[in-house]
């Protein structure tokens, strides 16, 4: 569906609400206005640096044992605060927190559920380099309403999300989301503070020889991966017979706007000396990035399978990830299968 650019997000929605209600409720609707609304006041805190109390670390931890930055907790808090009162949610769950976060008694509760990674690559905070929320959207299960929502509510198939997205806070703010009926981009209009159409339906440009991996990790990798790779280094004097690029931005939300903008493959490979042992969260990394990939007509494994058939464990269970242009993953499962 072709609509006409600097559309608002509202008037998006709206339409795509009048052309698929299925894909598109009035709830979801609110619920991805909201989500969006609160990345603008994550990007106002951002953008103040230096000047705002809001760069370096807490002295505390999260769940995933890494060192909290402020950032992390000032998004989480405004991803909470923005999404508790609308009565379009059943439960939230974060990165940032251990347990899932369940709808105060005072307000009502709705039909969805809400993850996220608050702040994606907030490492890169302190450089001034891109960071992101990532945000994925399942269905509670219907007789949530009539009992406490718990964790296991939450462990959906990435087949089961209704709409995923990402902000990225860059040299501009931007929102891509899909709601299973192709991937749009907005920017920003910081002058008005609305969320305009400047990108959609986005397809991964094909053929595009850029990989973007942690050559740091080299010894995690499989036999397959690292043949992958070092064919791909070796480019037109090796096995492969072409020059690739490298990129890594240590920010994912980053690495797979590239890929779906120019194209390329994005790994973040299991450890494969440990079954299990990943860096990516499934549920609120993994799973929302490989709807938006998917939907642009790119593929999505854990090395193998496609994420999205996964079936959850753990609310912050990790993932092996290769993704981005179709064939270039096909190909690198085929290495995978073949050492
Ligand atoms: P490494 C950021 O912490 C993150 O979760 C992703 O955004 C990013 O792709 C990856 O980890 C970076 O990991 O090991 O390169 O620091």
């Amino acid at each position: 569906m072709i609509i006409p650019r600097q559309t608002t997000l509202t008037r998006f929605l709206i339409e795509q609400q009048r052309r698929s209600p299925k894909t598109c409720p009035p709830e979801l609707r609110l619920l991805i206005e909201t989500v969006a609304r609160a990345c603008k006041a994550v990007n106002q805190a951002i953008s103040k640096g230096a000047l705002g109390d809001v760069l370096g670390s807490l002295d505390s931890e999260n769940v995933q044992g890494e060192v909290q930055k402020k950032l992390d907790v000032i998004a989480n808090d405004l991803l909470l605060d923005a999404n508790e009162w609308g009565g379009h949610l059943a439960a939230m769950a974060s990165e940032e927190m251990e347990t899932i976060h369940r709808i105060p008694n005072r307000y009502p509760k709705g039909e969805y559920l809400l993850l996220f990674d608050p702040i994606d690559g907030s490492s890169n905070v302190d450089v001034d380099l891109s960071v992101g929320t990532i945000f994925s959207v399942l269905r509670a299960p219907e007789d949530c309403a009539g009992r406490e929502v718990t964790e296991a509510d939450f462990l959906q198939p990435g087949r089961a999300q209704v709409a995923a997205g990402y902000a990225i806070y860059g040299p501009q703010t931007l929102l891509v989301l899909t709601v299973g009926d192709g991937v749009y981009e907005f920017t920003l209009d910081r002058e008005l503070g609305s969320w305009r159409l400047t990108d959609g339906p986005m397809r991964i440009p094909a053929g595009t020889r850029e990989f973007a991996i942690n050559m740091a990790r080299r010894r995690q990798w499989s036999p397959g991966i690292a043949r992958y790779i070092e064919e791909r280094i070796l480019g037109s004097e090796g096995p492969c017979g072409v020059d690739y690029n490298m990129r890594w931005t240590a920010s994912m939300v980053a690495d797979i706007h590239r890929i779906l903008k120019r194209g390329g493959v994005f790994l973040y490979p299991g450890d494969h000396r440990q079954q299990g042992k990943a860096k990516l969260r499934l549920l609120y990394e993994a799973n929302p990035m490989s709807f938006l990939i998917e939907q642009a007509g790119g593929a999505s494994i854990d090395g193998a399978s496609p994420i999205m058939d996964a079936d959850p464990i753990g609310l912050h269970q990790r993932i092996g990830v290769v993704l981005g242009d179709a064939e270039e993953v096909a190909m690198i499962a085929d290495y995978g299968r073949t050492g």
